[in-house]
């Protein structure tokens, strides 16, 4: 079921030791490095600009405007960050491709940094993931052996060296101010924006922040050109993605396909849904997406989104729920992940996602009342736009989606005194 499947930062996942150097330069790593460095900066810019690249990260932004925004003789350092803080629920696609092809990212990190004009980029990669951060820094040790790394690399004049910084474990971090608050050796907080990072970013210089995936598709885009990129995916979404299914599909994992490709197209990949069980609701693009349901099977999964939804694609974490999950213990989950989570600086927010989690609670345990669900969408409209960054925007989503698409569901927990789905929601979610 290949027909719509692109392999190719998956090309080599699962090939004799892929990760290391290698094995990359078999494969035809490096070589892009060697076009880019034989092009000015402007020019390996201006091609990511035509490709059309988009962020991986969430919000889809224009991966060539935002390396257009750093400015240049500005007499002040640049930087180029990675956010490797992949956290997300249901979002595992950057850890993967570390484990499984590292230079790739490194590749990518280099051309970036030579683009910007960066000498010093950063990987700043969660902590909990110590196996990934072991191959991640042996990757950059062979990178510097080979002469990818350091001064005067491959004899171009361009000096960079790369950093990797272990952060400790907090969701805020993957937003991209608190990210940079973490990498200054401060509390994860986010900054107030504008001023941008690309504007004022890292110590307050001009700093580029992508996503793994967005980094590490750029060698490709070098390689392959243009056309060849924009060949794939839709007009306003060009290329390639890797689209990651959980939950309950016959084949779960990571489907590398063009942009506008559907879940239906996807689960014909994956192989269907469990045996003898039917799709109820689905996640595009992590639990900071509104939720889908069956109706949405054939929409095009692209940064667009549907009208009605006005959505984003997210990090392309589609989780999977058949009919045996409850709707309401799902989203449960998601807030107190959000509650838990919340860095408290601003009041939406905080006690937002807390009430959240106290109204879900009950409602699970059959102590909620007719008006919770109103108390729900209240609650909602007052984190929706009020909240300092987009963690309290995201929390919102599965609660009002799910209120829209299984309000019965919602009706079902206090007029029945509890959770329909209780004896088989407790193997469900064990
Ligand atoms: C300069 C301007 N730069 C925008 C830059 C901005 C950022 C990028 C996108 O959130 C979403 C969030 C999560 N001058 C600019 C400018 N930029 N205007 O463009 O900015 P923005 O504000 O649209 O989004 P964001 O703050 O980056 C990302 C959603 O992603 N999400 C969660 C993802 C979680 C992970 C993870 O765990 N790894 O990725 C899922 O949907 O809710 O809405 O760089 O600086 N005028």
């Amino acid at each position: 079921m290949s027909f719509r499947l692109t392999p190719v930062l998956t090309a080599t996942w699962g090939t004799d030791r892929s990760w290391t150097i290698d094995a990359y330069h078999q494969a035809g790593g490096y070589q892009a490095l060697r076009k880019a460095l034989a092009m000015s900066p402007d020019a390996v810019l201006q091609l990511v600009k035509d490709s059309g690249l988009r962020g991986r990260g969430g919000a889809g932004f224009p991966t060539g405007m935002k390396w257009g925004f750093i400015p240049q003789g500005d007499g002040k350092p640049h930087y180029l960050v990675v956010n490797a803080d992949e956290s997300e629920p249901g979002t595992c696609k950057d850890i993967p491709l570390l484990m499984a092809t590292p230079h790739t990212l490194i590749e990518g990190a280099i051309i970036a940094s030579y683009a910007i004009r960066a000498h010093q980029a950063f990987i700043y990669i969660r902590g909990e993931v110590v196996h990934v951060i072991r191959r991640l820094l042996r990757a950059v040790e062979e990178a510097r052996a080979a002469g990818y790394l350091g001064r005067d690399i491959l004899g171009s004049g361009f000096d960079l060296d790369i950093t990797v910084h272990i952060g400790a474990g907090a969701y805020i971090c993957g937003e991209e101010t608190a990210l940079l608050e973490s990498l200054e050796g401060y509390r994860g907080q986010p900054r107030l924006r504008p001023p941008f990072p690309a504007t004022a970013g890292l110590y307050g210089c001009p700093t580029v922040i992508n996503n793994v995936e967005t980094i590490a598709s750029v060698p490709a885009i070098v390689r392959g050109g243009v056309e060849w990129y924009r060949s794939m995916g839709t007009e306003k979404s060009p290329g390639f993605k890797i689209f990651s299914l959980s939950g309950h599909v016959a084949r779960p994992g990571q489907y590398e396909a063009p942009l506008g490709i559907t879940l239906r197209e996807l689960l014909d990949a994956a192989g269907g849904m469990r045996e003898g069980h039917e799709l109820k609701f689905w996640t595009p693009g992590g639990s900071s997406t509104p939720l889908f349901t069956a109706e949405h099977l054939d929409v095009p999964l692209d940064f667009e989104g549907p009208p009605q939804h006005g959505s984003m694609l997210g990090t392309t974490a589609l989780q999977i729920f058949d009919e045996t999950t409850c709707v309401v213990r799902a989203v449960k989950r998601w807030c107190e992940f959000y509650a838990h989570e919340s860095c408290g600086k601003c009041t939406p927010c905080r006690e937002g996602t807390f009430w959240y989690a106290q109204i879900f609670d009950r409602l699970e345990k059959g102590l909620g009342t007719a008006e919770d669900i109103e108390t729900l969408l209240d609650l909602s409209d007052n984190i929706l736009g009020r909240a300092f960054c987009a963690l309290g925007d995201g929390a919102t989503s599965p609660v009002t989606s799910s209120i829209q698409y299984f309000r019965d569901e919602y009706i079902a927990h206090y007029e029945q005194g509890g959770c329909p789905f209780d004896p088989v929601a407790s193997t469900v979610f064990a």
